[in-house]
């Protein structure tokens, strides 16, 4: 048995990678110094691999940007708005592809599966041609070899990126990517053979998305890939990765195909990909790649579980080789830079580096017996029983108020119907009212103050002064703009998942626990790894000073418990439900304080709801079902007359407006304005009860859209939504946006509720 992985962060350990694609967008960093530094980090993520003993190091997995684009050059998916710039410089046509142009519109980016790395998805067209383009992956096998390392290229399979693809800007909606099938596989059987004449013994090709619900034609569509790939003469041997899930049915259809290797997940999937290789007879005459160690968390493994399974697997295929079930992407680099997490509990993560060598044991215990790794098995042991033993994760009172939890406390004391009323008399809002998602511009001025604190140059007096400062010009534009439910604009907040996980006991922060979410953007997810609970209130200082400033309503603003978790490393110890029923009654205390404060409208977002469905449409109503639940848990407490708002990014909910409904709450704005208002229509469709705010402004711009703009879309959201219950707001956040397009914005918008007030019938 042998160890591999099938990727390695990108980023460098002080994200050096981030820091010199940006300075080459600026002009400060040259092509050859960003190359030079690209080829230096690959070196180094390789020599680590290598030295801690994984056999085989992946190659190709490295990308200035994602490595979905990477394989859209690979096979020549240029779309023709980008082609000159690539024809012109195949760099800046890259990241003209990523990023767009003065000129042009970027490619689209959307999830990777169910994780929460972005690509960009390819645009395909029945005029599409492919042309292969072998010259990345094979300079990067070449540099590998050069250090005498045995590589192994991963590339994205073609059905899985014809799967990820839609039809391009022009092209017909129902046209299908995947018919470009026998197009796509000659130009992948031109790189496998140029990756074959570089020195390649064996190719990986990923095929996350067979792990999804596919028909039958998508399953043939599989069939016919692998044997024609595998018809090939002349190529190298061929692994087909799988990753995220069960295989399902594609597993007969991969079992069966002529190719030499499979990679399957044993972490969730375990049972059922196990039963499944049982079924078919195993895979005599192949190699069996068991992804046994999570790739996606950042917990220890079990290491006798994984041996177990590893025993199990060595009577059903030919050769068992260990790894993580996916690419180590998705994960932060290493545990041990972190310096402020207690070291009992640093013992309990395992980051890219601790799993590299967690995948080294196991493949020598499994190839020598448990006796050469008897050390290590004792450790392991020891740190699993204290994380399973400690106070940390047992708080008996957090337990005790969750096995408390009654149907009742998931409930508003009234139905929506009877309760709008109550808030109507008690908010006595204008028909159309408008309002904001919550947080304004983050401007530098905050930034710095922050960094004031942390490096002790202003004591935390002097921060809230310059916080009550900001929230006081926040508070007097929105009145002067004549907004009627105003917010405080969040200046205190560092990142929304972010700054309640620093707040709330049994939540870890990190130092430098940075994740790719999409090209140079990272993400430092914070870890749930205890009993959550809520040691003080949160924000209930900031809102209570705004809502001093002014006789308008002031809403509070909280992230709910969906997108807590979604956007946090969670527990593998229990349900996911179970923890966020935890994160919800912290919540819950929440907004019960805000309300007893004086504050008349919370709004719970939720941007994560939709993107955290899962894979499989088996598995959707169970998650829709804590989801709800943990939204109401958090948001019941209250009285009838205190509004419940919520807000979710993204379009795409249609085929969760009855989980939407399900949420209760009173009021829902929605990302809409580049949709024209779709998503009004599709609420309208499913017959959605309940106030909304499909966004008028897209704030993913700078663009200031006119008043005769806005106050359009809000007379089509009224083709769909009575003006009783349609509010006027922009389509998100504004932190990102900058002050003199926010106040120009939100000018026109007012301008354009009152324009259409106006036009409304008097009755
Ligand atoms: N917060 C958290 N997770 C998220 C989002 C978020 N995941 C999904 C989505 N939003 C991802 N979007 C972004 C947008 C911007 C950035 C990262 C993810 C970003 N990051 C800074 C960077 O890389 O320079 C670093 C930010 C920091 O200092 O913390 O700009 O909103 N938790
Ligand atoms: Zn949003």
């Amino acid at each position: 048995a042998r160890a591999t992985v099938y990727g390695y962060p990108r980023q460098g350990q002080n994200r050096e990678l981030k820091k010199a694609v940006e300075g080459y967008w600026k002009g400060r960093v040259t092509a050859d110094a960003l190359r030079g530094t690209a080829a230096d980090l690959r070196r180094s993520a390789w020599q680590q691999l290598a030295d801690a003993g994984i056999h085989e190091v992946p190659t190709g997995d490295f990308s200035y940007y994602d490595h979905v684009l990477d394989t859209s050059v690979m096979v020549g998916a240029v779309p023709p708005r980008h082609r000159a710039a690539v024809d012109a410089d195949a760099l800046d046509g890259y990241f003209a592809m990523a990023r767009g142009t003065q000129d042009v519109a970027p490619l689209e980016m959307t999830k990777w599966f169910d994780t929460n790395y972005h690509y960009l998805v390819p645009e395909l067209g029945p005029d599409t041609v492919f042309t292969a383009d072998s010259a990345k992956q094979v300079t990067e096998l070449k540099e590998a070899l050069a250090l005498g390392l045995a590589a192994r290229p991963v590339l994205v399979g073609p059905v899985t990126y014809l799967l990820l693809a839609k039809p391009a800007p022009g092209v017909a909606a129902d046209f299908e990517p995947l018919t470009l099938l026998d197009r796509l596989l000659p130009v992948y059987a031109e790189v496998v053979a140029d990756l074959r004449a570089a020195g390649a013994e064996w190719v990986q090709l990923d095929e996350p998305a067979l792990v999804q619900d596919r028909t039958p034609a998508e399953l043939n569509a599989a069939t016919r890939a692998y044997r024609d790939l595998g018809a090939l003469t002349d190529r190298p041997k061929l692994l087909v990765a799988t990753y995220f899930d069960r295989l399902g049915d594609a597993l007969p259809v991969l079992a069966k195909a002529p190719v030499e290797g499979l990679a399957l997940d044993f972490t969730d999937a375990a049972a059922a990909n196990l039963d499944a290789l049982a079924a078919v007879g195993g895979l005599p005459g192949k190699r069996l790649v068991a992804g046994v160690v999570n790739g996606r968390n950042i917990w220890i493994n079990n290491l006798e579980t994984s041996l177990s399974t590893l025993g199990t697997l060595l009577g059903l295929a030919d050769r068992v080789d260990v790894a993580a079930s996916c690419s180590l992407l998705h994960v932060p680099i290493d545990a041990a830079a972190e310096r402020d997490i207690d070291p009992q509990i640093l013992r309990w993560l395992a980051f890219a580096r601790q799993k590299t060598a967690e995948i080294v044991t196991l493949a020598r215990g499994l190839a020598q017996g448990t006796s050469a790794i008897t050390a290590e098995l004792a450790a392991n042991r020891a740190d699993l029983a204290s994380r399973a033993n400690s106070a940390l994760t047992h708080d008996t009172a957090v337990r005790a108020r969750v096995a408390a939890i009654t149907d009742a406390d998931g409930r508003r004391s009234q139905p929506y119907a009877q309760r709008t009323a109550a808030q109507r008399a008690h908010l006595r809002l204008p028909l159309l009212p408008t309002t904001t998602i919550g947080s304004f511009p983050q401007t530098a001025e905050l930034r710095a103050a922050r960094a004031d604190l942390r490096a002790g140059r202003i004591d935390d007096a002097g921060y809230e002064q310059r916080i009550e400062s900001e929230i006081r010009d926040v508070l007097a534009f929105q009145e002067q703009a004549g907004i009627d439910v105003l917010v405080h604009g969040e200046p205190e907040r560092n990142d929304m998942v972010q700054y309640f996980a620093e707040q709330l006991t049994g939540y870890l922060a990190t130092q430098h626990g940075w994740v790719q979410s999409y090209g140079t953007r990272y993400v430092r997810p914070p870890v749930l790894a205890g009993d959550i609970s809520r040691p003080e209130p949160m924000t209930v200082r900031w809102t209570a000073y705004a809502n001093s400033l002014t006789e308008r309503p002031v809403k509070g603003m909280l992230t709910g418990p969906v997108t807590m978790l979604a956007w946090s490393f969670v527990r593998d110890d229990q349900p996911l439900g179970d923890t966020a029923r935890q994160v919800a009654l912290a919540l819950r205390d929440e907004v019960n304080d805000l309300e007893a404060a004086g504050t008349s409208v919370i709004q719970v977002d939720e941007p994560a709801l939709r993107e955290t469905l899962p894979l499989r449409a088996t598995d959707h109503a169970a998650y829709l079902a804590w989801a709800t639940e943990s939204f109401r848990l958090t948001t019941s407490g209250v009285r009838p007359e205190t509004q419940i708002h919520t807000h979710m990014c993204y379009a795409e909910f249609g085929d969760i407006v009855q989980a939407i409904d399900d949420l209760d709450a009173d009021v829902i704005s929605l990302e809409a304005a580049r949709s024209h208002m779709q998503v009004a229509r599709e609420l309208a469709a499913h017959g959605y009860p309940r106030e909304a705010g499909p966004g008028v402004y897209d704030i993913h711009s700078p663009r200031v859209p006119d008043a005769d703009e806005a106050a359009a879309l809000l007379r089509k959201g009224l083709q769909a939504i009575p003006a009783e219950r349609l509010w006027v707001n922009p389509d998100c956040g504004l932190k990102t946006r900058g002050w003199p397009e926010t106040r120009a914005s939100l000018e026109n918008l007012v301008s354009a509720a009152r324009t259409v007030r106006n036009e409304l019938p008097t009755s």
